[in-house]
């Protein structure tokens, strides 16, 4: 044991952890998730050139797998902030997540994202571009002394939408990340017997907290899994792994309705074996959006289970949860979660309390300006509570923020970059109800003379991630207005 290596900050050392990690390849395999990040670290510091990384951004762009918790680790043991790139973005949205949040480094999986980086590096020249395979310290730093990370510190930078055009980098410190996994292990009851799968994106709160960091602060084992696929969980949820069943799932609305999908087309025999399987789980959790209700009794019916719904955001980490034990009352979020203060100001749902992070990166009018004099975090969401304390979402104040399959999409930043098209002359971006995704993000588009609609969704698929791309389109020759010449945007859903 390397007695130089200050605590980590917010979870127990990782050798006493009686869990494994599944999905373990690459160069670190062998020493494990402790001593990968140890190195990691190491190599990062000497790399850079730095005793301590004091806050500096170091971005990743990893797959889901044991490569991505060490480069976490790593960047965390060694001072930095993170910021985790989703894979599946374009190159005009990783620039600007590396750009903003002032990255001094990106790391990366060389075989599966190696002509991305080099295309990137040649835009970006002042950030070092850091192949996982060569980040292995030399001997000189083998032991070299790590800084002592307080809980203080800034420790993660997620890229969110909001009101105003593009993402904004929610920072929190190890402190929020501390208090936000604390609350979900004592809650949800986590425990080093459980085995989660994880079928989530490593770019959000959701994947990144509620389930993998959860599983990995409680000793607990985990399947990381690079793309959700129905028929995969349902079978997982039978044979688990190496002679283990899972016992959580956690997933966004979308996820539960693709797994109802599977199930119906299934033979009758595999629909059986399915729904024993899915009533063996000891925890079945959803979030993200609003779980509709014929989507909840349908998984009742198929498994047993009610699922936990429960509300949080980038933010603030999860603020309102319907109890482990006790009433799960369909239609709501359940009661505020300890150390979160949450009440209703005009309608909107406010929190305040230890999870709730501390700045957008750079930004300290838009930072100021979410926050109410007393501390509590607007949430834009809408709310109200009931006699005996069980809370419902009703909504966004914002018609400009959408959710669409469990991610956030803000309809201005879709309409700015649409708008950059030649043959757009205006558009109206709105979310459609959809029982599946529920939104869909659709687009009302007026066209130069002689334009098509064809080019538009390849063109804006090359600029924004899949999911900000609007799958419903509408060709007008106007948009509706109100007397202040403002687009009238619930005029305009009523067109699709
Ligand atoms: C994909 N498709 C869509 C959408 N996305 N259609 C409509 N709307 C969409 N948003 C279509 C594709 O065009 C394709 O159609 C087909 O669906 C499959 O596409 P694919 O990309 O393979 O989809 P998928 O992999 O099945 O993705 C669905 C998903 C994914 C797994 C539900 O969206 C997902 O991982 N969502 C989770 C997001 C998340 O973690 N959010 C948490 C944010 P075709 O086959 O016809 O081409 S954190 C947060 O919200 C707070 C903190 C909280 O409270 O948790
Ligand atoms: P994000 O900004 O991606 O972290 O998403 C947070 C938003 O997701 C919240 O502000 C809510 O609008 C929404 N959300 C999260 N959980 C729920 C839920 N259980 N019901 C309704 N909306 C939710």
């Amino acid at each position: 044991m390397d007695s130089n290596r200050p605590p980590p900050a917010w979870a127990p050392p990782l050798e006493q952890r009686s869990g494994t990690l599944w999905d373990i390849r690459g160069p670190h395999s062998s020493q494990g998730l402790d001593a990968g990040a140890t190195r990691m670290a190491r190599a990062l510091l000497e790399r850079l050139g730095r005793e301590d990384l004091a806050e500096s951004r170091v971005a990743y762009w990893i797959p889901s797998s044991l490569e991505y918790v060490v480069a976490q680790w790593g960047v965390w043991r060694a001072g930095g902030v993170t910021v985790p790139l989703c894979t599946a973005h374009p190159l005009p949205e990783l620039e600007y997540a590396i750009r903003d949040s002032r990255c001094s480094a990106v790391l990366f999986d060389r075989e599966a994202w190696g002509a991305t980086a080099a295309e990137l590096a040649l835009h970006l020249p002042e950030v070092a571009f850091l192949p996982l395979d060569e980040l292995v310290p030399s001997p000189g730093f083998e032991l070299v002394r790590l800084p002592a990370v307080g809980l203080e510190r800034r420790a993660q930078i997620l890229y969110t939408s909001g009101t105003t055009g593009k993402p904004k980098g929610a920072v929190t410190t190890h402190a929020n990340l501390l208090a936000q996994v604390q609350v979900l292990l004592e809650e949800w009851g986590w425990n080093s017997n459980d085995f989660a799968l994880h079928v989530l994106p490593l770019h959000h709160t959701h994947g990144i907290i509620n389930v993998l960091s959860c599983a990995i602060a409680a000793g607990a084992s985990i399947e990381l899994f690079q793309k959700f696929d129905a028929r995969q969980i349902w079978e997982r949820f039978c044979s688990g792994r190496e002679g283990r069943l899972p016992t959580v799932f956690m997933a966004v609305p979308t996820i539960y309705s693709k797994l109802i999908e599977a199930h119906a087309h299934a033979a009758p025999e595999d629909q059986k074996r399915y729904s024993e399987a899915a009533r063996r789980l000891r925890l079945m959790v959803s979030g993200s959006a609003a779980l509709p209700i014929p989507v909840l009794e349908k998984w009742r019916d198929l498994t047993g289970h009610t699922l936990l719904e429960r509300y949080g955001m980038t933010e603030i980490g999860m603020a309102l949860s319907n109890p482990l034990q006790g009433e799960r009352r369909p239609g709501t979020v359940g009661k505020p979660l300890p150390g979160s203060e949450v009440r209703l100001q005009d309608g909107e749902i406010q929190v305040r309390g230890p999870s709730v992070f501390l700045e957008y990166f750079g930004k300290p009018d838009a930072t100021a300006e979410s926050f109410t004099e007393d501390g509590f975090f607007k949430t834009g969401d809408a709310g109200e509570v009931s006699g005996d304390g069980y809370w419902k979402i009703l909504g966004r104040n914002s018609v400009d923020i959408l959710k669409t399959g469990g991610y956030k999409v803000s309809a201005l930043e879709v309409e700015a970059e649409l708008r950059l098209h030649p043959d757009v002359s205006d558009v109206c971006v709105v979310g459609v109800p959809d029982p599946e995704w529920g939104e869909r993000v659709a687009a009302a588009v007026i066209l130069r003379e002689r334009a098509t609609l064809e080019d538009l969704e390849p063109w804006l698929r090359a600029r924004l991630a899949a999911y900000k791309v609007p799958r419903l389109w509408k060709v007008v020759s106007e948009l509706p207005r109100n007397a202040m010449g403002k687009v009238t945007k619930k005029a305009v859903l009523d067109w699709f």
